[in-house]
């Protein structure tokens, strides 16, 4: 596999190694002053992973149109090389999620071997019944898992029953279902028979789960349905996961809520009732936009790690949340944008490892809003740069990731050997 030269890494980071190990030391004194133990906190953030979904690496776009970049993967083999990169830099993303039918390849174990010499594992497959497929004998056009059809049904739980053989060959351990039933006008689907459908679908496929297997229910509030979504909020999600059992859970996408929903009183909910499947990052202004993770709210992906960090130290029942990038990258090299994600996602982790909470819940029983307040605050306004660049440092990665990506000239060496492709429409991925 073709990833970037160690010793163009070690160049670089030499020229930086001084400083970061300054700066470490200095933060390390901070924090002591606020007694908190920065080598306890570097081991957690060191084993904190975040999975890349395989169609991050291609470039997106919306649905009015994609604007491709250089050097577009072809296949999945291609998509597995950029993730190897983003890990080999960032050391933050030691899974790819993948995507079938967009992923399929006639030899899983040689694709198995292609991932374990990138230094990658496989995390929760993706199944997609909300497009037709070339070939596809029925259409989804009026949807998949909860068609009035039975026989659109049934080819719809076989393909995620399909996606489940696969994973196993894979090693992956988990099954995301998200679809984009529903309907566009009032009156087109009956509200309950829909749901029940729903439930008698995923009922086949949770039958066919393995037993250390998790099934992973995603919920979106609108689109492509824009009227009525059969799974359109936690809610819904979490009347299907209890229905199936245990091995289901509700997988949160912080872009598919309505406007100012609090995200993070929806993340304490799902823990509390051991429903927490894990997380698709991303941010957004408006809707369900795709932006980099924290780059438009940096504050909200705080608040969302606060709830996980207290429910880990807390040791809520259950707790094993599934982390996962979920973003479109219109204007960026995603390469780019996938590493400095995983990094933010990484640096809200470690901030929210810094919050006192002991002195937040003395504050709660005594009622003291303006101090617990500013207990979160003082953990969000704690710069961690240090902290991230030593554990990238000590794991073999770049301290400065982007730097060096674009020092390799990876994107340039890799447009050589992949075509050029039409840009056009059909842009959401
Ligand atoms: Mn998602």
């Amino acid at each position: 596999m073709k990833t970037i030269d160690p010793s163009l890494i070690a160049a670089q980071n030499d020229k930086l190694a001084r400083h970061v190990h300054h700066d470490y030391e200095h933060l390390g004194e901070q924090l002591a002053r606020r007694n908190i133990d920065i080598e306890t906190v570097r081991a957690r953030v060191a084993a904190f992973g975040v999975a890349i979904p395989s169609w991050g690496v291609g470039t997106g776009g919306t649905r009015f149109a994609r604007f491709p970049g250089q050097g577009e993967p072809r296949h999945v083999f291609d998509k597995l090389q950029d993730c190897a990169v983003i890990q080999q830099l960032g050391r933050a993303t030691p899974t790819v999620s993948l995507h079938i039918p967009w992923d399929r390849c006639s030899d899983w174990s040689e694709l198995r071997q292609a991932a374990e010499a990138g230094g990658l594992a496989f995390d929760a497959m993706n199944s997609n019944t909300f497009s037709d497929q070339p070939g596809q004998p029925l259409s989804y056009k009026f949807g998949s898992l909860t068609h009035v059809d039975a026989a659109v049904r049934e080819q719809a739980v076989a393909h995620n029953l399909e996606c489940i053989a696969i994973g196993r060959k894979l090693g992956s351990k988990a099954l995301t279902v998200w679809i984009g039933d529903g309907s566009n006008f009032p009156g087109q689907q009956h509200f309950r028979r829909a749901f029940d459908r729903y439930l008698d679908s995923t009922r086949q496929i949770y039958a066919g789960l393995p037993g250390d297997w998790r099934m992973f229910l995603e919920h979106k509030i609108c689109e492509p349905a824009f009227y009525a979504t059969v799974i359109q909020d936690w809610g819904s999600s979490f009347l299907a996961a209890s229905a199936l059992g245990p091995q289901a859970q509700c997988l949160v996408d912080l872009g598919h809520h309505a406007p100012n929903v609090n995200i993070e009183l929806i993340v304490a909910r799902l823990i509390a009732a051991g429903k927490l499947a894990g997380f698709h990052f991303n941010d957004s202004k408006y809707g369900d936009d795709d932006l980099d993770a924290g780059s438009v709210s940096p504050y909200r992906l705080f608040l969302v790690f606060n709830e996980l960090i207290a429910a880990e130290h807390e040791q809520a029942t259950g707790f094993d949340p599934a982390y996962m990038l979920d973003q479109s990258h219109n204007v960026t090299d995603p390469i780019e944008s996938l590493i400095s994600s995983a990094a933010q996602v990484q640096r809200t982790c470690a901030q929210a490892l810094l919050v006192d909470r002991a002195a937040l819940d003395a504050a709660q029983h005594a009622n003291d809003a303006l101090t617990a307040t500013g207990l979160l605050q003082k953990a969000f306004q704690t710069d961690v740069t240090p902290l991230l660049q030593r554990v990238r440092l000590d794991a073999g990665g770049a301290i400065d990731p982007i730097a060096t990506y674009r020092a390799s000239g990876y994107r340039q060496r890799v447009a050589e050997e992949r075509p050029a492709v039409k840009g056009g429409s059909g842009g959401i991925v």
